[in-house]
């Protein structure tokens, strides 16, 4: 077992994107900024897809990590990628709020994709080694692991949520992917709801025995437990200080025409997101004359996601519309209340957003954790700002001085951003400092440390 690792990440994505030719470079998130560290410091490795289909790769190493790439083929982006993990579990794990497709093909590609990341696993962990498996593009991997290498310690992490019984239980392969899961030692999710969800499943759909979230088969224990992930707050809270953020800040509200009240929606663009319905809520509030044009602006960034999967060109055409109805109606010559933009932003300029912003609003209808919320609290050192937030972000679990809203009730969404929009200083400030406090103690790497030890444990 020479040459292998004694600590290793199996995820969908390898932690790099191709630079020019030849080169790499970190992929930005918080996930990597939470694991490159631990696994600098373990002599760990990273298995995952490199994003170009088609190609095989030799391991290499980048930045302190070892990097072992798992060839994807152009059909197996499509089928197992953009098929069954998007089309499939990504709308039935979000409360289907769009309809999931079923569809043996994608299955299949999704099985032979799995068994193909739990071999590369197999053979690249030292014995005894202990194995990190992320997200729902992976859920069979822990099973198949097991069987291959029983000797491994291993652990999956999902980073969306975990529906109830009686949604999970459409899925045709629905006993696969709950065995598939239960070859891990610990599972672990955003939320308590989830945790609860699964160990249920297991006795409803299984049969099997437990004891709170531990449960019995072939006598082992699983457990089951909630991790929720969080932001790199230091780093956040000191880039916002730097002067040259100050200023872009500055100037990006200029840049709106100095509105009395900037909001600010940071999303992927996908169903989940809850988009549609801040902007209907902005809309009617400025057809009512609650609020005026030119008093407040509403940014929002949206860069489209799995462009090739058919939901997202629909969603796509929807908001462009509604995008133009608004400025088209609402609009005055050289002022448009919504400035809508497509392009991925660094991570200063996304940082100057956050600190121009007076309003954030994170309105999801369903989301496992949402961390954009968590990065607008760490922006905020001045105890500025206010943060509407959907009741169905599992941030919503630890950020209850937030605005809290039901997205799906417009009427309610338009009174919570009128609130936040006239909220005193004294109360914005007196609800930042203490959600301040929770993202800044529950940070990203407690959460990579927590779920660690209790793996280890
Ligand atoms: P996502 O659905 O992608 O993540 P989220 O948690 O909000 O949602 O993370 C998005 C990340 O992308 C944030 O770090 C944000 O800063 C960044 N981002 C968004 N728009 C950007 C832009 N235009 N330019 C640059 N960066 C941008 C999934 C789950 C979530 C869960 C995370 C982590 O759906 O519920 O919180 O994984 O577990």
């Amino acid at each position: 077992m020479q040459g292998r690792s004694p600590f290793l990440i199996v995820a969908n994505r390898l932690p790099v994107d191709r630079a020019e030719e030849g080169t790499w470079r970190r992929s930005p998130g918080g996930l990597v900024t939470a694991i490159a560290p631990v696994l600098q410091r373990r002599e760990g490795a990273w298995i995952g897809w490199h994003g170009a289909p088609d190609e095989r790769l030799e391991p290499f190493d980048h930045d302190g990590m070892h990097l072992i790439p798992v060839p994807l083929s152009d059909s197996e982006v499509e089928l197992y990628y953009e098929g069954f993990s998007n089309a499939t579990l990504w709308p039935l794990y979000h409360d289907v709020v769009a309809p999931p497709v079923y569809s043996r093909v994608t299955w299949e590609a999704y099985r032979t994709v799995n068994e193909r990341f739990a071999r590369a696993t197999a053979e690249s962990a030292a014995e005894n080694a202990v194995v990190w498996i992320q997200d729902y593009q992976l859920q069979l991997v822990p099973a198949m692991l097991r069987k291959l290498r029983p000797d491994l310690r291993i652990g999956f992490f999902l980073h969306i949520p975990f529906p109830p019984v009686e949604l999970f239980s459409q899925l045709p392969w629905r006993r696969e992917i709950v065995e598939g899961l239960l070859g891990a030692d610990l599972v672990g999710f955003q939320r308590p709801g989830g945790a609860s969800n699964f160990v249920r499943l297991c006795r409803l759909l299984l049969g099997l025995q437990h004891q709170k979230h531990e449960i019995h088969l072939d006598g082992r224990v699983v457990r089951a437990g909630a991790f929720p992930i969080s932001v790199d707050f230091g780093e956040l809270d000191s880039l916002v200080r730097e002067p040259h953020i100050i200023e872009r800040a500055k100037e990006i509200r200029a840049e709106l025409g100095d509105p009395e009240c900037m909001l600010l929606g940071v999303d992927r663009l996908d169903y989940t997101k809850g988009i549609a319905q801040r902007l209907k809520a902005f809309e009617e509030l400025l057809c009512e004359g609650s609020i005026k044009a030119g008093e407040a602006a509403f940014v929002q960034i949206a860069p489209p996601s799995r462009e090739r999967v058919e939901e997202y060109g629909r969603l796509r055409d929807s908001i462009d519309r509604q995008v133009g109805r608004i400025n088209g109606e609402q609009g005055e010559f050289g002022l448009q209340p919504v400035q809508y933009m497509h392009q991925s932003y660094g991570r200063e300029e996304l940082a100057s957003l956050y600190l121009a912003a007076d309003v954030m609003v994170v309105t999801p209808l369903r989301d496992g954790m949402n961390l954009v919320a968590k990065e607008y609290i760490a922006c905020h050192n001045d105890l500025r700002g206010a943060l509407v937030l959907s009741e169905f972000a599992g941030a919503a679990d630890e950020l209850r001085q937030a605005f809290m809203v039901n997205p799906y009730d417009i009427d309610g969404l338009k009174r919570m951003m009128l609130t936040a929009m006239r909220a005193t200083p004294h109360d914005l400030s007196r609800r930042m400092r203490s959600l301040r406090r929770r993202v800044a103690t529950y940070d990203v790497d407690r959460w990579a440390k927590g779920f660690l030890a209790a793996l280890e444990a």
